[in-house]
């Protein structure tokens, strides 16, 4: 069954086929430059066409700040027209097949008919993403924590909640649960830090129990935000303590913008690699905190070095290396879908660069201490232009090779700010 096409397929025809022949100049002579260094750009290219990335259906709306939210006219208001846009991203960008859902954000009534709307679109669902950190009218608060509340009652409702989002997820035929939670505290004193971690436990045990075969659970560590003195699920040790604690089909998941700044994330990944617990990524950008900006769009060298890291356990066939790929962003002050494609090209690009570090010539200048040579060749690699590699390994995948162009020129969100009335008085609040 063709998926349905959010967008013209002819537009998307026409606009490739005045960039065609220039692509193929600087292809041509991409593959000339990669094969004097005996790199086999066909390769790269087909290694980038099998390179896929998740949307988190709530980046799809537009984000905001606890000051402000600046709605996107045309913006999705429900569960179904989020799965529209995602399409867009995936018919013009052909690097997002999936979509990484929220509960209670996309609940709707029947999961298996959402999963047939997804699928008309050839769209599939990715991990499910449970919610303990809002809270809903008529139900016991999570002021005070959830998985690690000091009450029994809101530990058991925040358990639920999770056991409910497994049974969500397996009708939409999600294969992993993310679990990140707030909990923390605002002053020294406030928190019993070894109770609340010796609750996460007891909860979070409760909630691999049910956890399917073939499923992964996701633990996601953040430094602080919302809680500004301690956090529970603070940093990857915590995490990888927890997951080497509750199982080995629980796994560490790290959002680029849960750290401090100065954080050596690459060493992280390398870490979380060697010890079969990276579970997978929320890719974003950021400067001062978790402030899930364009992945690529502050630091693309240090997306760079964690696909370097990935790059180098993918090669060498590294055990247990399965990680899922997510985008988490929140889009203040630009269109969710062109921030999506645009990120979506940044990791393939950072990927790409990888593939192109030569891992033989790395080794032996680290293994004679040669930092010069060992440094220079990663930045060899990064500085390679692969953006012919990139729109040659979307046209093939049937994409459009400039995504944002067409998407403009498709005025597809013209169209749904028609069709999707709405107040645009923006209200705070990131999603
Ligand atoms: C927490 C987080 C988490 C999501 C939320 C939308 O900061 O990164 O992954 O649940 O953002
Ligand atoms: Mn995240």
């Amino acid at each position: 069954m063709t998926p349905r096409m959010p967008i013209e397929p002819e537009l998307i025809a026409k606009h490739n086929a005045r960039l065609e022949q220039d692509l193929a100049a600087d292809y041509e002579h991409l593959g000339a430059v990669l094969a004097r260094r005996g790199v086999d750009l066909e390769a790269i290219t087909a290694r980038i066409q099998r390179f896929a990335v998740a949307i988190p259906s709530w980046g799809v709306g537009s984000g905001g700040t606890r000051f402000a939210r600046f709605p996107v006219a045309g913006e999705p208001r429900n569960v179904f027209e989020k799965l529209e846009d995602c399409a867009v991203i995936q018919q013009l960008g052909r690097a997002t097949p999936t979509v990484s859902p929220h509960f209670p954000w996309d609940r709707v009534d029947d999961f298996r008919e959402l999963r047939e709307f997804a699928r008309s679109y050839g769209i599939v669902f990715d991990a499910v993403n449970s919610n303990t950190f809002e809270d809903l009218p008529g139900r016991l608060s999570y002021k005070f924590g959830s998985l690690t509340h000091s009450d029994k009652a809101v530990r058991e409702q925040a358990i639920a909640h999770n056991l409910e989002c497994i049974e969500i997820g397996k009708q939409l035929g999600s294969r992993a649960l993310t679990v990140w939670i707030g909990d923390g505290s605002n002053f020294p004193g406030q928190l019993n830090m070894t109770k609340a971690l010796e609750r996460y436990l007891e909860s979070m045990r409760v909630i691999v129990a049910a956890i399917p075969d073939g499923w992964r659970a996701f633990i996601e560590h953040k430094l602080y935000e919302p809680a500004l003195y301690s956090t529970v699920i603070a940093d990857w040790g915590t995490s990888f303590i927890c997951a080497t604690q509750l199982g080995p089909n629980v796994q560490c998941l790290v959002d680029l913008g849960h750290h401090a700044p100065t954080t050596n994330i690459e060493q992280i990944v390398s870490r979380l690699i060697q010890f079969q617990r990276l579970g997978g990524f929320h890719f974003n950008d950021s400067k001062y905190g978790d402030d899930d900006l364009d992945t690529g769009s502050i630091n693309p060298f240090q997306i760079f070095l964690v696909f370097n890291e990935l790059v180098d356990a993918e090669l060498r066939g590294a055990p247990g290396f399965a990680p899922a790929y997510m985008l988490d962003q929140s889009h203040n002050v630009t269109d969710p879908i062109e921030s999506l494609l645009e990120s979506a090209v940044a990791l393939q690009r950072a990927y790409a660069q990888a593939l192109l570090v030569d891992r033989e010539a790395l080794n032996s200048a680290q293994e004679s201490n040669d930092a010069l040579m060992a440094n220079r060749t990663l930045q060899s690699a990064v500085r390679m232009d692969v953006e012919s590699a990139i729109k040659m390994a979307r046209k093939r995948n049937g994409g459009a090779i400039d995504p944002v162009a067409v998407f403009r020129d498709s005025r597809y969100r013209q169209c749904k700010a028609a069709a999707r009335p709405q107040d645009l008085t923006g209200k705070s609040g990131i999603v």
